[in-house]
C-alpha cells in the first residue's frame, strides 16, 4: 500500500484555483466563453511568437493563471481569509484604498493574497484581490447605519470552524494529507458560492442607496467570488474576438495603452455578466424572485513590473493623459475613446523608452539576471508584474455598478493605511516593491556566485 499523498501549499493553491474555476463556470456561463476565447488567443500568440511569447511566464503558468476578487465586511473576516489563503501559500501584498480613487461610492480598502517567492509564483501564481468594507467612513455611512451594519456583520459566519481549523493545520504543517486536503478544498470552494438564501429586501435596498458594493458585502449573510480573471498574451486580440462573438465589453482596456514598446504593469478589461437570480424577503415576509447584476467577467494581460521610479513615471503619465483628455473634451464634446487612446499613446511615448534594454538601463523596470548554462553570458529576464492597479481596480468596480450611490463629501473620511490593514489581518503585509527588489537581489547574488565574482 502506498503512503497517503500529502498536498503542499502550492498544490492546495493550484487545486483551489481549479475548483473555483469549475464552480464559477457553472454559476456564470459567460466565464466559460471567456476561457475558450482566452485559450484561442494564447495558442495563436504562442504559434506566432514562439519562445518570445513565454518571456513573462511559461504558457503552462499563463494558461492556469487566474486572479479572483472577493469582498468581506470586518477585520475578523479579513483575518479568517488570511488564514485560508495562508494554507495555500498566499500572503497579503500591497494596500489599496479605493475610497478616493473615483468619484463613485466604493467604500472599501483592499489587499491581494498571492505567492511571494519566485519559485512559488512559477508553480502557480493564483492571487485574490480582497476588499473590506470601511463601515466607519462617514462619507458613506451614518453612525446609525454603521452600528446596524456592524451588528449584521458580527452575527454572520462566512467561514465555518471546520474550514478554519483545517486551514490552520495546513499552515502549521506545511500542507495536508489527501483526505483532509479534499475536505479543505470542498469547504473553501463552498464558502465562495453564490447563496440562494432569501435576502432581506429593505436592508439590501437601504445599503444599495449608499453603495451597490456596500449592499453586495453587507446586505447578505454570505460572501461569493465576485469574478475570476484569466490571463491572455494579447488583450486587444481578445477584446476584438469577444465583441465578434456578440459580447459587449466595457469601452476601454484599462491601464497602459497599446503601443510599440515593452508592455508594463497590467492591462485589464471586462464585460458585464448576465443578471443572476436572487431571492428577496419583503418587509411583510413575502418571498419574491428578482435578479441582480453584481458579478462580471474580466480578463487581463500582464507586463513588466516597474520600479518605484517607473511607477512614479506611470502615475504622472496617467494624470497627464487625464488632464489632456479633459481639456480635449471641453474643446470638442465629441472627443472619442479612440482619440483618448491616441492621446495616451503620445504621452506614453514621451514617458517610456521603446526597448527593454532602455527600461532596464534607466532603472524603470525590474529585471533578473541569469548566468547561461555553460557558465558564460548573463541573460536579462523581465520580472512580471504580480499585483494590481488601484485606478483600474476602482474602474473595474465602477464599470459594473448600476448606480453611483451617494457619497457625502462634506464628511471626513476615516484614516486607513497599510499598518491598519496588517493589524486587521493579524499578520505582516508585504510591500510589492520590496518583493520585486528581493527577487532581483537574489538573482544578482546567484549570478555572482556562479561566476565567482563580487555581486557589488
Ligand atoms: C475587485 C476589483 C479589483 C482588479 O482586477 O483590479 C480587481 C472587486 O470587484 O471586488 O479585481
Ligand atoms: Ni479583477
Amino acid at each position: 500500500m502506498s503512503a497517503p499523498t500529502f498536498l503542499e501549499p502550492w498544490q492546495l493553491r493550484a487545486a483551489f484555483a481549479r475548483s473555483l474555476s469549475d464552480m464559477y463556470g457553472k454559476e456564470v456561463p459567460a466565464y466559460t466563453t471567456l476561457l475558450d476565447v482566452s485559450h484561442e488567443v494564447n495558442a495563436d500568440f504562442v504559434a506566432q511568437h514562439g519562445a518570445e511569447a513565454e518571456r513573462l511566464g511559461s504558457i503552462a503558468r499563463v494558461t492556469a493563471e487566474r486572479h479572483g476578487a472577493i469582498r468581506v465586511g470586518t477585520p475578523t473576516e479579513m483575518s479568517q481569509v488570511a488564514r485560508i489563503f495562508g494554507a495555500m501559500g498566499m500572503f497579503p501584498v500591497g494596500f489599496y484604498d479605493l475610497r478616493d480613487a473615483s468619484s463613485s461610492a466604493v467604500p472599501v480598502i483592499s489587499t491581494a493574497f498571492r505567492p511571494i517567492e519566485r519559485a512559488e509564483l512559477a508553480r502557480n501564481p493564483f492571487r485574490v484581490f480582497t476588499s473590506m468594507l470601511v463601515t466607519a467612513d462617514r462619507r458613506f455611512f451614518t453612525a446609525d447605519l454603521e452600528r446596524r451594519l456592524e451588528s449584521f456583520l458580527g452575527a454572520r459566519t462566512l467561514f465555518g470552524p471546520e474550514l478554519l481549523a483545517l486551514a490552520d493545520r495546513a499552515e502549521a504543517d506545511g500542507g495536508l494529507p489527501e483526505n483532509e486536503a479534499a475536505e479543505f478544498l470542498r469547504l473553501a470552494t463552498e464558502a465562495f458560492e453564490l447563496s440562494d438564501e432569501p435576502v432581506d429586501q429593505a436592508w439590501y435596498r437601504e445599503l444599495e442607496a449608499v453603495s451597490a458594493v456596500a449592499a453586495d458585502i453587507g446586505g447578505i449573510a454570505s460572501t461569493h467570488i465576485n469574478h475570476l480573471t484569466p490571463r491572455v498574451l494579447d488583450i486587444d486580440d481578445l477584446y476584438a474576438r469577444m465583441e465578434a462573438r456578440g459580447i459587449t465589453m466595457i469601452d476601454a482596456v484599462q491601464g497602459p495603452p497599446r503601443w510599440a514598446g515593452p508592455d508594463v504593469l497590467l492591462r485589464q478589461t471586462s464585460f458585464r455578466a448576465l443578471a443572476e437570480p436572487r431571492t428577496f424577503r419583503t418587509a411583510d415576509g413575502e418571498v419574491v424572485h428578482d435578479s441582480l447584476r453584481v458579478r462580471f467577467g474580466e480578463v487581463e494581460a500582464r507586463g513588466i513590473a516597474l520600479t518605484r521610479e517607473g511607477r512614479a513615471a506611470y502615475d504622472a503619465a496617467v494624470v497627464q493623459i487625464d488632464e489632456a483628455a479633459a481639456a480635449a473634451r471641453v474643446e470638442d464634446p465629441g472627443f472619442t475613446e479612440a482619440q483618448r487612446q491616441e492621446l495616451a499613446r503620445d504621452v506614453w511615448q514621451q514617458t517610456f523608452p521603446t526597448t527593454e534594454t532602455a527600461l532596464a538601463d534607466q532603472g524603470l523596470g525590474w529585471f533578473t539576471y541569469e548566468v547561461g548554462p555553460d557558465g558564460s553570458g548573463v541573460a536579462r529576464e523581465p520580472v512580471v508584474y504580480e499585483d494590481f492597479l488601484p485606478r483600474s481596480a476602482a474602474g473595474i468596480f465602477q464599470s459594473n455598478l448600476t448606480s453611483d450611490g451617494a457619497k457625502d463629501v462634506s464628511q471626513e473620511g476615516t484614516d486607513r493605511d497599510a499598518d491598519w490593514m496588517a493589524g486587521a489581518l493579524g499578520r505582516a503585509l508585504f510591500d510589492p516593491f520590496d518583493l520585486y527588489a528581493d527577487q532581483v537581489d537574489r538573482s544578482l547574488a546567484g549570478a555572482a556566485e556562479t561566476l565567482g565574482v563580487d555581486p557589488a
